[in-house]
């Protein structure tokens, strides 16, 4: 019989693997949340499957602003020496006003690796970096 705390353990290991595999089924849009909480994202390892539209929903709860841009090495190679001070036009770069919601849709036609990370100054090196995998 476990106890109670190991089979809290387990329900939110299942919760986990929901959101990380995104939680509609079919050919729809999938919507994944990811929660911005002191300069942090709630989710940093994330799959999701190639040629498929994917909704990413960036909730920021900080009172600051925050960026979300997902790309390649060379990609956020250019963006960490970047002078764009807002992002909006390009759907892989999202800038997220304070205590607001931002939503972009991404279709990645190539099974891989990329990074998203939030270029605003000194915010990578606070550990504002993900992986997102791409089966
Ligand atoms: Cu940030």
């Amino acid at each position: 019989m476990p106890s109670p705390r190991v089979r809290s353990a387990a329900v939110a290991l299942l919760l986990l693997a929901g959101l990380a595999t995104g939680c509609t089924s079919g050919t729809g849009p999938r919507r994944v949340e990811i929660r911005i909480h002191y300069s942090h994202f709630d989710l940093t390892q994330l799959s999701v499957p190639h040629g498929v539209p994917i909704t990413f929903v960036l909730i920021n709860e900080d009172p600051i602003d925050h960026e979300w841009l997902i790309g390649d090495a060379a990609f956020h190679e250019k963006h960490r020496r970047g002078t764009e001070a807002h992002h909006g036009a390009r759907p892989n770069e999202v800038s997220i006003s304070p205590i607001d919601v931002a939503e972009t849709t991404l279709i990645f036609n190539t099974p891989g690796t990329q990074q998203f990370i939030c270029h605003i100054p000194r915010h990578e090196a606070y550990g504002m970096v993900g992986t997102l995998t791409v089966t």
